[in-house]
């Protein structure tokens, strides 16, 4: 589920803002969104926390968050279609809430809190899990997905579902980030026409703009971590297994998994904290190794990088791909000093030495669509009404080649066509060993390797760069906003041609990566340098909405009042 398109045009100078946004950050005090005179942030900033004292004070109602969330996705939507529906029961379910709130019976911090998912991973009420291809519209799952559960058990009302790069980027040779059949293009926030990256886009830009508290993404390769760098975001690439994949739209086993995309760490953490845990649908999870979730809300420390040995895989900065990433690495240069003066030790070249051969190996995309081949029959037999009748990849291949809105041959199925050329499935011996080359060289010669070597506690790298390895092998990431692109970065187009790859104020990332399932290191990390540097709140989307949470509740007030 959820595959990255490599960024191929960067734009020319470097800027790291973190300085700036200290002011930024003062805008709690914002009196134009005040609520019945008490202090409230607007809502592209308002945190858990935030939602959670308004709550708990009686200041707005969960409907109220409901109604304020769903009226600005729709001011921005028909500019930026990064919601492909909402759900029909939100209003009802925030209700029950807040009469379960009123009662004294609160699930836990999310109690009544609006969240967007990704539109692959299904729910068992009013809304498709179609991956954005109508081949699966109108069909339906017997249950929710494992993940969907978590959230309503800890009183989330989930708002809707966004838009991504169809099939989660496992189509096409030759297509855009954030298009879909059914949602078409989703358009990122920081510049027109921009890119969202993918293939989690619609949650990226959803939870930017402040369309929800946050969103939950799905990743193979990159599908977390590159929306979230351009959306300005936190993202968590969790550990494979850490959150269960049932029911959400497949295309690895062995790489897929669903995380947090948030504004603030501690958001997503709290976010991660809900939806991870084992579960009897999917045996990964069999593989977490502790008997209670560790508390990554707790783990949101200032101090946390104070004596922290932290590596530098170098040679992953490899400019001869991709010579116009040169600006985020100098970004990513300067903040290194953020480490060191938060009290950590930065050991530079921990190479990855597996880092050649992986390259010119085949090996990972033979994983992969061996996997799919596998994986996909699997969520298509579990569906309780399947209305095209597609129960493996033939199938689906067919229905997207005769069906016009499918936007074929324009868009190709060349990824599909190779898979299926393969010949073999993830039960083969030619899959074993592929797979046993691809965990070697990104593992023991990888990220493992460099953390066991060294004696480091972590690793990071420009978020560019940091999505593959850590895929290979299932391990986790967490990336947190780092910069944008200058005003006078030249515009380029991504390769299909639609969309600005390459502009001004356009966001990216710095990544933490750590072994599997250190997501409570990592959180730590990525907060103590988040609030260290506070990069997000300097870069402004050129399109916003504009209703706030005051406008609802004195609309209410109104009506209650006649
Ligand atoms: C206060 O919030 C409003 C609405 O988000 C925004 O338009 C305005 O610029 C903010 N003012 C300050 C001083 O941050
Ligand atoms: C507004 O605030 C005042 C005092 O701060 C309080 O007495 C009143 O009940 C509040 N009104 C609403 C509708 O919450
Ligand atoms: C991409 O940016 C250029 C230059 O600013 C602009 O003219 C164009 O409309 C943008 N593309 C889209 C799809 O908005
Ligand atoms: C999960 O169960 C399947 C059979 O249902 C088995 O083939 C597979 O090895 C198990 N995987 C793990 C990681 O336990
Ligand atoms: C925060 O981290 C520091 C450094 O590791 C540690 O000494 C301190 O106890 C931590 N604080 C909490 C509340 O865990
Ligand atoms: C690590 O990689 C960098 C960049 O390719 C290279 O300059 C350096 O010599 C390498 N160091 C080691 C120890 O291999
Ligand atoms: C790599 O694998 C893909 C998919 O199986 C195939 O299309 C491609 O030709 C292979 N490339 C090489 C160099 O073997
Ligand atoms: C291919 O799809 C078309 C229309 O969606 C259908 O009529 C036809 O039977 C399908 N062919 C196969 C071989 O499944
Ligand atoms: C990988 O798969 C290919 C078939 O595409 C096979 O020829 C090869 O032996 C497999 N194993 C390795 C390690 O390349
Ligand atoms: C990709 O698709 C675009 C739009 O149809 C086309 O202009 C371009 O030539 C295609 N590129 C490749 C490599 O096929
Ligand atoms: C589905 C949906 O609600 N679409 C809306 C998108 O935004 C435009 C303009 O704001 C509305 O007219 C649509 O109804
Ligand atoms: C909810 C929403 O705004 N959905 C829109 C997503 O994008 C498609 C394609 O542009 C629109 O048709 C939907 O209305």
């Amino acid at each position: 589920m959820s595959f990255a398109l490599p960024r191929r045009f960067k734009g020319l100078l470097p800027v790291f803002m973190y300085l700036s946004t200290l002011i930024a950050a003062q805008s709690c005090l914002n009196t134009s969104t005040a609520i019945n005179g008490t202090a409230f942030p607007p809502l592209i900033e308002a945190t858990t926390e935030d939602l959670v004292r308004g709550l708990e004070s009686g200041l707005f109602t969960s409907v109220d968050l409901v109604q304020a969330y769903t009226a600005r996705i729709l001011e921005v939507n028909s500019s930026l279609h990064m919601v492909t529906q909402l759900n029909p029961d939100a209003i009802s379910i925030a209700a029950q809430l807040d009469s379960q709130r009123a009662r004294g019976n609160v699930f836990g911090p999310l109690h009544g809190i609006p969240i967007l998912i990704k539109n692959n991973i299904a729910t068992a009420d009013g809304m498709d899990n179609t991956a954005g291809s109508y081949s699966l519209a109108g069909a339906k799952v017997p249950r929710d997905s494992t993940i969907a559960a978590k959230l309503r058990k800890a009183g989330a009302v989930i708002l809707g579902k966004t838009n991504l790069s169809q099939w989660a980027n496992y189509r096409s040779f030759n297509t855009s980030n954030g298009w879909s059949a059914i949602a078409g293009q989703t358009f990122g926030a920081y510049y027109p026409g921009q890119d969202p990256s993918g293939s989690s886009s619609g949650s990226g830009v959803s939870s930017s703009l402040g369309l929800a508290l946050a969103a939950l993404g799905t990743e193979t390769d990159g599908s977390i971590l590159s929306p979230s760098e351009v959306n300005n975001l936190v993202g968590i690439k969790p550990t494979v297994g850490l959150t269960a994949r049932d029911l959400v739209i497949p295309i690895s086993e062995h790489q897929d998994t669903i995380g947090p995309m948030a504004r603030t760490v501690k958001d997503a953490a709290y976010l991660l904290a809900a939806i991870a845990g084992k579960s009897p649908y999917d045996n990964y999870t069999d593989a977490i190794p502790f008997d209670n979730i560790p508390d990554y809300v707790a783990a949101c420390n200032f101090s946390a990088l104070s004596g922290k040995r932290i590596g530098v895989p170098r040679n992953l900065l490899d400019l001869s791909h991709d010579s116009t990433a040169a600006p985020i690495v100098t970004a990513f240069n300067t903040a290194l000093d953020v480490l060191r003066s938060a009290g950590a030790v930065i050991i530079d070249n921990t190479n990855f030495t597996g880092y050649d051969a992986l390259n010119k190996g085949n090996y990972s995309n033979i994983v992969l669509e061996a996997d799919f081949v596998s994986d996909l029959p699997k969520y298509l037999s579990q569906l309780s009404y399947n209305p095209n009748q597609v129960y493996n990849l033939d199938d689906v291949l067919n229905f997207t080649q005769t069906f016009p809105l499918e936007d074929w041959p324009e868009r190709d199925t060349l990824v599909w066509e190779s898979a299926l050329e393969l010949g073999f499935d993830n039960t083969s011996p030619e899959f074993w060993s592929n797979y046993t080359m691809n965990t070697y060289l990104a593992g023991p010669l990888g990220v493992t390797g460099a953390l066991a070597n060294y004696s480091l506690d972590a690793l990071v790298l420009p978020t560019e760069f940091s999505p593959n390895f850590p895929a290979l092998i299932g391990t986790p990431v967490v990336t947190v906003p780092l910069g944008a692109y200058p005003v006078d970065t030249k515009v380029k187009l991504n390769t299909f041609g639609n969309l600005n790859a390459t502009a001004p104020n356009i966001p990216f990332g710095f990544s933490f990566l750590g072994p599997h399932f250190s997501e409570e290191l990592l959180i730590g990390l990525a907060y103590a340098f988040e609030q260290r540097t506070l990069v997000r709140n300097s870069i402004t989307p050129y399109i916003e909405p504009t209703v706030e949470l005051v406008d609802v509740v004195n609309a209410r007030l109104r009506r209650a009042s006649v």
